[in-house]
C-alpha cells in the first residue's frame, strides 16, 4: 500500500481525534534580538526525529504506545507579533477545548505567550516550570513589550506572584533579578530545588516552558542567544522527567536555530529531548 509523503515527528501519527497529545510547531521568530532562524526548527526537528528511536531506554517508554498526534506547523504573520500570538492561541484552544495537551515547538520564546493566554484561561490557577538560560523577564525591550526577552513577564502578568517556577537561569539585566524576587521563584544556574518544586505542586495544572538554551552551547549551540555555563544534556533529560510526574496541561519546547547547527547536533539533542518529554508526561 501506498501512504501519502505527510512528515511527522517520529511516532506521532495516530488521528485527530484520538490523540492526548498535540504536537504543533510555531515558526516565528520576529523579535528575536541577536540571532535569528528559530522559524526553521519545527521542519528541521521533523526532519531529524526520524535519526532517532522510538524507544527510549531512559524510561523503557516507546513513542509508538502512545496516541500523540503532529498538527504540523501553523502559518504565521511574521512582522506582526501580536496577531501570530492570536494564531497560536486560536490553535491552542481548539486542542484545549477537545481534551488534550498541546505541546508547541517554537519558534522563538515569545510564542510561548501566545500558547499560554487559552492555558490561563481554561486554568486560571495554572503555575509555570519554565527553563532557561535567561530570565526573560524585562516589562519592554527596546520599547517593545511582545519580545523574547520579556516573554515571562508577560505570564507573570497574567498569574500574578508566586506562580512561576524558573530554572537555570544565568543571564539577564541586574533589575530582572532583583524584580525576580518576591515575584517569580528563580534558581540561578541549575535545577537545585527542582524535586521541592514538584512535590509542592503535584495534581496541580502546570504549563511546562523549556527553552533549549538553558543547555550549555557546548551541548547545544545551535541558538540564537547561546549563553555559557549551561546544564548539560543528562541534566535536563533528569529534570524533565521529573516535572513529567506533574499534571501538565500545556508545554513547549523553543528556541532551537538550525541555521547555526552546521553539524545537525544540536537538532539532534532537541529531537532527544522532546522524544523524553513526550514520554515523560505519560502517565
Ligand atoms: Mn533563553
Amino acid at each position: 500500500m501506498l501512504n501519502k509523503n505527510v512528515e511527522t515527528f517520529i511516532g506521532c501519527d495516530c488521528e485527530y481525534g484520538e490523540a492526548e497529545i498535540v504536537l504543533f510547531g510555531a515558526p516565528f521568530d520576529s523579535t528575536t534580538s541577536f540571532r535569528p532562524g528559530t522559524r526553521f526548527a519545527s521542519k528541521a526537528i521533523r526532519s531529524e526525529s526520524f535519526g532517532l528511536e522510538t524507544y527510549s531506554p531512559y524510561q523503557n517508554k516507546d513513542l509508538t504506545d502512545y496516541r500523540i498526534f503532529d498538527a504540523g506547523d501553523l502559518e504565521l504573520c511574521f512582522g506582526n507579533p501580536e496577531k501570530a500570538l492570536g494564531q497560536i492561541g486560536e490553535l491552542t484552544k481548539k486542542i484545549l477545548k477537545d481534551e488534550k495537551i498541546p505541546m508547541m515547538i517554537g519558534g522563538e520564546h515569545l510564542v510561548t505567550l501566545g500558547a499560554f493566554r487559552p492555558v490561563f484561561e481554561k486554568y486560571p490557577e495554572v503555575h509555570v516550570i519554565h527553563f532557561d538560560a535567561h530570565t526573560d523577564l524585562r516589562e519592554e525591550y527596546l520599547g517593545e513589550i511582545l519580545s523574547h526577552a520579556s516573554v515571562i513577564r508577560r505570564l507573570w502578568d497574567l498569574t500574578g506572584d508566586g506562580k512561576i517556577f524558573q530554572f537555570g537561569i544565568r543571564s539577564g539585566d541586574r533589575s530582572e533579578f532583583v524584580w525576580s524576587k518576591g515575584h517569580t521563584a528563580l534558581q540561578k544556574f541549575n535545577f537545585d530545588g527542582l524535586e521541592e518544586v514538584v512535590e509542592k505542586l503535584e495534581g496541580k495544572p502546570v504549563y511546562f516552558t523549556v527553552d533549549l538554551d538553558v543547555m550549555d552551547p557546548s551541548v547545544f549551540p545551535g541558538t540564537g542567544t547561546p549563553e555559557a555555563g549551561g546544564v548539560s544534556f543528562l541534566d535536563l533529560l533528569y529534570a524533565v522527567l521529573k516535572v513529567g510526574r506533574l499534571n501538565i496541561v500545556g508545554l513547549d519546547v523553543n528556541e532551537l536555530s538550525p541555521v547555526y547547527d552546521p553539524s545537525g547536533a544540536s537538532t539532534a539533542v532537541a529531537c532527544k529531548i522532546i522524544r523524553e518529554i513526550l514520554l515523560g508526561i505519560q502517565k
